[in-house]
């Protein structure tokens, strides 16, 4: 396919149906969207991020990822949803346009690629990334145990079996690296949106400790806003908090990481369901479920912009 017009935004697809995807919206929306490479997977598979930017250098942005989990399909399917939101609300919608004027926008859609393609060749119920090691005959690590922020602590897990298997070392897996290495090197990241699922919750730091973070309040308060947004759209209910108190203790989690190394507005989603459908949900929510989320998105992005620091 040579552009994004015939790609159906309310069905789920492969890596490779994605990353074309990708190579169309960047060409078809070149003003604003670029292509970077960050890094390869264990795999050897390109690990891209989309960038959105109407100009200026190192301007400050907000990340957002999908997909860390391999499993949790809704969430790239969202992203994708998203990115195109982004571009035709540009100029027309004055949150986007004014965010956009002052601010850049990171997307990584397929977080995890090699786990991604092994969902849909082998296993759709897998969640790690592919890596293997030497002596080890269990494959993958969990990417969201793998941060340096209380790596190794409660609520992960040591065993190269388990489904939380945190890893050798903090980031020492390459999906995992390049997220750190691109967001250290562009050092002016000020909202980062990490989103999996299912759950239907809005959390904030930190995961791997029940202590409350510096500006919890405010936090606690933005997310209430972002559910009401989100609420507001289908009557989808989320509740909110810290991933600690909301969902339970874990550790090396990526927004731990975020938080601890500065950016203050870190926030992961649980998309739908509750569990009904969980992993497996439906092609025809996909719509309905990016719509929602969209308004929570654009809540936070709202808040960061109003909120320098
Ligand atoms: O989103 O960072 C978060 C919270 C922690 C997630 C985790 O355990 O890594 C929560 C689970 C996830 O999205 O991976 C929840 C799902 C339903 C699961 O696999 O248990
Ligand atoms: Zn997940």
């Amino acid at each position: 396919e040579r552009s994004t017009s015939s790609f159906s935004y309310s069905s789920y697809h492969t890596l490779e149906e994605i990353y074309t995807w990708i190579d169309n919206f960047v060409t078809e929306h070149s003003d604003i969207v670029s292509k970077i490479q960050i890094g390869h997977s264990f795999e050897n598979r390109s690990i891209l991020v989309l960038k959105f930017s109407t100009g200026g250098s190192q301007r400050p942005a907000i990340w957002i990822d999908t997909g860390i989990h391999s499993r949790e399909w809704i969430t790239h399917a969202t992203g994708i949803w998203t990115a195109r939101k982004i571009v035709n609300e540009y100029g027309k919608a004055r949150i986007v346009t004014d965010v956009l004027n002052a601010m850049d926008i990171f997307m990584e859609i397929v977080s995890n690629p090699d786990g991604f393609a092994y969902t849909h060749s082998m296993n759709r119920l897998w969640r790690k990334n592919k890596s293997s090691r030497p002596g080890i005959f269990c494959i993958g690590v969990d990417l969201n145990r793998n941060w340096k922020s209380g790596f190794g602590g409660n609520g992960s897990n040591n065993n190269p079996c388990s489904e939380t298997y945190h890893g050798p070392s903090p980031q020492s897996e390459p999906e995992v690296a390049a997220i750190v290495d691109f967001i250290m090197s562009h050092g002016n990241i000020k909202a980062l949106i990490s989103i999996h699922s299912y759950s239907q919750m809005l959390m904030y730091p930190y995961g791997h400790s029940l202590e409350p973070v510096s500006n919890q309040e405010e936090l606690y308060s933005l997310a209430k806003d972002a559910v009401q947004a989100l609420y507001e759209v289908h009557g989808i209910e989320y509740i909110y908090g810290s991933i600690s108190t909301t969902l339970y203790v874990a550790s090396g989690i990526t927004v731990d990481w975020a938080y601890d190394s500065g950016i203050k507005y870190s926030f992961t989603f649980e998309l739908r369901d509750t569990g009904h459908y969980g992993f497996l949900l439906p092609a025809t929510q996909i719509i309905p479920t990016a719509q929602e989320t969209w308004m929570a998105i654009w809540t936070i992005m709202e808040h960061t912009l109003n909120h320098p620091y």
